[in-house]
């Protein structure tokens, strides 16, 4: 099964780190257009805070603390799988304390995805604990104090990333794509 938000998510995978650890943390008019939700050709600051799990929320959060303090008050964009937010899903109480201006994007395809793809490359079939199903990340980002929605489609991730902006607060878009295994070479 393919889903319609695959193609919405696809350009933040290709050329950057492989699918799985990262995130972007990137500056808004940068992740924007990773979205494709402007053509917005402004010069974006960019910075990523990507491969180590447990480290890229709390670095999206701690850029829009930095943000804030300094005045410039750009919005954070992040991109955060599934897995990934797992390991540091706390951050998201910090932001929604501090009513910071972040938006998570949450690619689900309940798996660690990548560490599948490493499995098919080491020749190592059956490894365990690789899916996680039964996660309802809408329920915990609100639990956390955050706004949180379910976004289908690739309008509708563009709808509630436009939506997200308009807000004051954190925001986490939940994007259910398809489990895969993409290939690492
Ligand atoms: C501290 C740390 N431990 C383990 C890893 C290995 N690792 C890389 S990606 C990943 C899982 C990512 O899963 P998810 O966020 O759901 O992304 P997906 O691959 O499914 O798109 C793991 C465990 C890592 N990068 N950093
Ligand atoms: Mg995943």
């Amino acid at each position: 099964m393919r889903h319609a938000a695959d193609g919405a998510l696809a350009h933040q995978r290709a050329p950057g780190p492989p699918a799985g650890a990262y995130v972007a943390g990137a500056y808004i008019p940068e992740g924007l257009r990773l979205l494709h939700l402007t053509d917005d050709s402004a010069e974006a600051g960019r910075a990523p805070v990507g491969d180590i799990l447990g480290w890229n929320l709390p670095a999206a959060v701690g850029l829009a603390l930095a943000e804030r303090d300094s005045g410039r008050n750009r919005q954070v964009l992040a991109i955060i799988g599934d897995g990934s937010l797992q390991f540091s899903i706390q951050g998201l109480w910090t932001a929604a304390q501090h009513k910071l201006p972040v938006v998570f994007v949450v690619p689900r395809n309940g798996e660690y995805a990548i560490l599948k793809s490493f499995a098919v490359l080491e020749e190592t079939p059956g490894v365990p604990g690789l899916e996680l199903p039964g996660l309802d990340i809408v329920a915990l980002a609100t639990g956390y104090g955050c706004a949180a929605v379910e976004a289908t489609t690739e309008g509708e991730v563009r709808q509630a990333c436009k939506d997200a902006l308009a807000r004051s607060g954190p925001t986490v878009v939940v994007v259910p794509v398809a489990p895969t295994v993409p290939s690492l070479l």
